[in-house]
């Protein structure tokens, strides 16, 4: 088979070579320094039993002996930026080369991608490979990512999932060099981060979710826990706490909240439109204040989500100032500002970001304030939208979107009057009204969330339909091995 089948996103460059490296029981992993520590280790750590007694043992090393693998900085003369990479697989050696420890990561998922899928696994399937070893053909790989944004999101909200079914997500991005995981954390049917200033929030706004199942919460010690993991995978946290609608959980658990002083009921059904925070009461903004600083202070990456969609009962003067207040909230405890689309007409500062989602608007006139948009397009990108009529689970507003449908579009020129300057990237939000559990997810999930993460890194004149479905056919021998639930799109040539 053409080992450039196995890789996707597809890179810059694959250009395949005479000879073969082989990795047998006595290679070693070096790593140039230690900021390339974490990714010898990954690597390792794949390969596992699969080759030896033991798995491959790793030292730091920068100028590391012939027949190792060697990840290193570089290479000389190459500029590949923060998460770009340079392959090359000889004879004598595998060498992995980036100009920071994302790109060597990158590189070290790409060089997964060529190992056989059976070892995802990650425990010994006999018979293994003899000592002779497991040859991978020599070939020079360039890469470098099209966007900086290439983001997922999780609806932990209205189904509840647990951290170690976010961080298995998390492992699925970093596989595809996803690097944006944004957890929409608060809506009507719950509250799904301890606020210890609020602890209502959690302990009766998280009781709940869609359904009527017992929902849970992340306890602030988890969600660090959570975000460190996926730091180590490259992978930056987004939190979103949605605001001043999607607010039931929040206006049951607290009832000065509401403009009436009285608490709602906790709602488990999917309607959307219907609450509010009362923004016209001084004690909202103390609650949004105490929030957003509780969750900044645990989020090291720069950016906090408001969500802004969706608010049927306000006029639009006083969303207007709502947002604009709490875009200035959300700047004194240091982080940017994100919104839905619907933020687009209000005040915002050039560091604020709009994320858009509604497929007949555009959001331009944030682009002429200097704010920069992620693409979120429903029609393209929402991966709760069913894939045909015949999809058991999922919703159809948006349409029906099939593999191609997520593939075959241009963010660049998905948006009118956004210039690809003010792109930051695309994501690809998972709602979860339907989706009971993370079985759910997967299926939703792929080969959708393989198709965007290819929209996001690779160069648009790289990217072809027939190409990318012969690639994505050749992943599912892997993601089996992975244990993954994903749908098996009838136009895929799957092996
Ligand atoms: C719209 S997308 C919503 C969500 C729903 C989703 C279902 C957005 C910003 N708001 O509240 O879950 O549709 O597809």
């Amino acid at each position: 088979m053409d080992p450039r089948l196995g890789v996707l996103p597809r890179p810059v460059s694959v250009d395949l070579h005479d000879g073969e490296f082989r990795l047998t029981p006595a290679t070693m992993i070096y790593a140039g320094s230690e900021r390339f520590a974490f990714s010898a280790r990954f690597l390792a750590e794949h390969i596992g039993l699969a080759i030896g007694e033991q798995p491959p043992r790793i030292e730091v090393n920068p100028s590391p002996p012939a027949g190792s693998i060697a990840i290193l900085a570089g290479p000389p003369g190459m500029d590949l930026g923060e998460e770009g990479y340079h392959i090359s697989i000889g004879s004598a050696r595998l060498e992995i080369r980036a100009g920071g420890p994302a790109g060597a990561f990158y590189g070290v998922q790409t060089v997964r991608q060529l190992l056989p899928p059976n070892w995802e696994y990650g425990a010994l399937r006999p018979p293994r490979p003899t000592a002779t070893g497991v040859a991978l053909r020599a070939m020079t790989i360039v890469d470098r990512p099209r966007f900086a944004w290439r983001g997922a999101m999780l609806d932990v909200s209205r189904h509840f999932l647990t951290v170690d079914e976010v961080e298995r997500y998390v492992d699925l991005m970093a596989l595809h060099k996803l690097n944006r995981l944004h957890l929409h954390l608060a809506d009507d049917q719950g509250w799904r981060i301890e606020i210890k200033s609020w602890p209502n929030l959690a302990t009766h706004g998280g009781s709940t979710e869609v359904g009527g199942g017992s929902g849970g919460y992340y306890t602030q010690e988890q969600y660090a826990g959570l975000v460190r993991y996926a730091a180590d995978r490259f992978v930056t946290i987004v939190p979103e706490i949605d605001m001043p609608g999607h607010t039931n959980a929040a206006l049951a658990s607290y009832a000065e909240l509401n403009c009436d002083g009285a608490a709602r009921s906790l709602y488990t059904g999917i309607d959307v439109g219907f609450s509010a925070l009362c923004v016209e009461k001084e004690i909202t903004y103390k609650f949004i204040h105490d929030v957003v600083g509780e969750i900044a202070a645990l989020t090291p990456g720069p950016y906090f989500h408001i969500g802004g969609d969706e608010v049927k009962t306000l006029k639009p003067e006083l969303y207007n100032a709502f947002v604009e207040r709490v875009q200035g909230i959300v700047q004194s405890h240091g982080k940017r500002m994100i919104g839905w689309d619907e933020i687009a007409p209000t005040k915002l500062l050039p560091t604020s970001i709009v994320q858009h989602w509604r497929p007949k608007t555009t959001p331009a006139a944030a682009v002429a304030k200097g704010a920069t948009v992620i693409m979120s397009v429903a029609d393209r990108a929402y991966l709760d939208m069913k894939y045909d009529a015949g999809t058991p689970i999922g919703l159809t507003w948006a349409g029906v979107i099939d593999v191609r449908t997520s593939y075959d579009w241009d963010p660049a020129a998905a948006a009118a009057g956004v210039p690809e300057g003010s792109l930051l990237g695309v994501e690809a939000p998972l709602w979860s009204e339907t989706l009971a559990n993370i079985r759910d997810v997967e299926f939703m999930a792929f080969p959708r969330l393989a198709a965007l993460a290819e929209v996001g890194w690779t160069r648009q004149q790289d990217r072809k339909w027939t190409d990318f479905r012969d690639r994505l056919g050749a992943q599912a021998p892997r993601w089996v091995a992975l244990g993954l639930s994903f749908y098996r799109a009838p136009e895929i040539p799957w092996r």
